[in-house]
């Protein structure tokens, strides 16, 4: 490492961390730690939580659905909503770069018995429509019968992408074609609903459950919510209990979850540009590989482009950005991804972009091991 490099990661370094790993780092804000403190609890198995229920109401209000469940992470939130809508063994039809095929442990198939049918995501987050055309089974007696489609929006390995209301009534029109409800893991649906200028219920209107995230961008420190119709939450609610998630006292996370939805909303289109001003940054780093036009919400990916234009190994780049203060996660498909979230100003994304030039010098001077 040359000494000039040290020198400026080493000034860089003694700043606080830019942590872009992800939006999950986000902590509370000093209002939800007030209302946590506060909160009127009770034990929410009785249903007797009055924190809870205010929660769940907002959350059915905000998602234009009946009714809401709040749920401990959005891993369980998608588990609950698959349990409910399929019978064992229905086979689920969901991308091929969806978090619930990839990040969700096998769900679908440990706890449904079910084969899932992944269908090939596009770069732009949305399905191969000819495959998904001819991804619903039952008809055959060979076959298992389809019980459920899932979509994700904002779809996060596909940088945050956002699907409109258009789109997602496109993609659910071959399930709907044959009756099959609609799944939107929705972690990040307020991200989706700010960059389209809509709101969440307009996109929530064209699926039959959707799951999003208190606990991300909106920061709150714990939960997720599972909207639908009232039966459809009923018995979500008794597949909550199976799983070990029905709460006690848990009014004291609602409580944070109910600022999430009333005062950080708004601010989500802040994360927004900082994630587009790192883009268009990243983009002028010689070597470095983005297309800042794809950004649209939080979530960025990029690479490394070798002399020979072949992508290279990035890894010491992360490396590099850690020494110099900045975190991002290093993806095993040899792309990184930055989020920003709550917490992460304009001034950090500079600050970031500094360390990431610097870091893309040290990264490309590396011996090639
Ligand atoms: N995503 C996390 C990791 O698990 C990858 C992250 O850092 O982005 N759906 C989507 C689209 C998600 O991005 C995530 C979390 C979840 C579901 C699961 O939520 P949690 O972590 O609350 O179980």
């Amino acid at each position: 490492m040359s000494s000039s490099y040290e020198a400026r990661i080493g000034a860089l370094a003694s700043g606080p961390t830019i942590d872009l790993r992800s939006d999950t780092v986000t902590h509370p804000t000093e209002a939800m730690r007030e209302a946590m403190y506060r909160a009127e609890v009770g034990d929410d198995v009785y249903g007797e939580d009055p924190t809870i229920n205010r929660l769940e109401e907002l959350a059915a209000e905000k998602t234009g659905k009946e009714a809401a469940v709040f749920v401990p992470s959005g891993t369980m939130g998608n588990a609950i909503a698959l349990l409910t809508h399929c019978r064992r063994g229905d086979e689920i039809v969901m991308g091929d770069r969806s978090h619930t095929y990839l990040y969700e442990v096998g769900g679908a198939a440990r706890l449904n018995g079910s084969p899932v049918r992944p269908v090939p995501t596009l770069p732009d987050g949305t399905l191969d429509r000819a495959r998904l055309a001819h991804s619903f089974l039952g008809d055959d007696i060979h076959e298992a019968r389809t019980g459920l489609l899932c979509l994700e929006n904002t779809h996060n390995m596909c940088g945050g992408r956002v699907l409109s209301a258009a789109t997602l009534r496109e993609l659910a029109a071959p399930a709907r074609a044959r009756g099959l409800p609609v799944h939107m893991d929705g972690a990040r649906l307020f991200n989706a609903a700010v960059a389209l200028g809509v709101p969440a219920s307009e996109l929530a209107a064209e699926v039959d459950s959707v799951q999003f995230c208190l606990s991300k961008g909106l920061s709150a420190p714990v939960g997720s919510m599972l909207a639908g119709s009232r039966s459809f939450i009923e018995e979500a609610r008794r597949v909550r209990k199976l799983l070990g998630g029905g709460m006690r006292q848990a009014g004291i996370l609602a409580a944070a979850g109910i600022l999430a939805l009333t005062e950080m909303v708004e601010r989500l289109a802040e994360d927004h540009a900082n994630a587009k001003k790192l883009a268009e940054g990243l983009a002028n780093i010689p070597g470095i590989a983005i297309e800042p036009e794809t950004v649209e919400t939080n979530i960025l990916f990029f690479g490394m482009r070798g002399a020979d234009g072949q992508p290279g190994d990035v890894a010491p780049l992360v490396t590099a950005a850690a020494s110099g203060g900045v975190l991002c996660s290093g993806g095993d498909d040899g792309r990184i991804r930055a989020v920003t979230h709550y917490g992460i100003s304009a001034g950090d994304i500079e600050r970031a972009l500094t360390v990431f030039a610097a870091a893309m010098k040290e990264a490309a001077a590396a011996p090639v091991a």
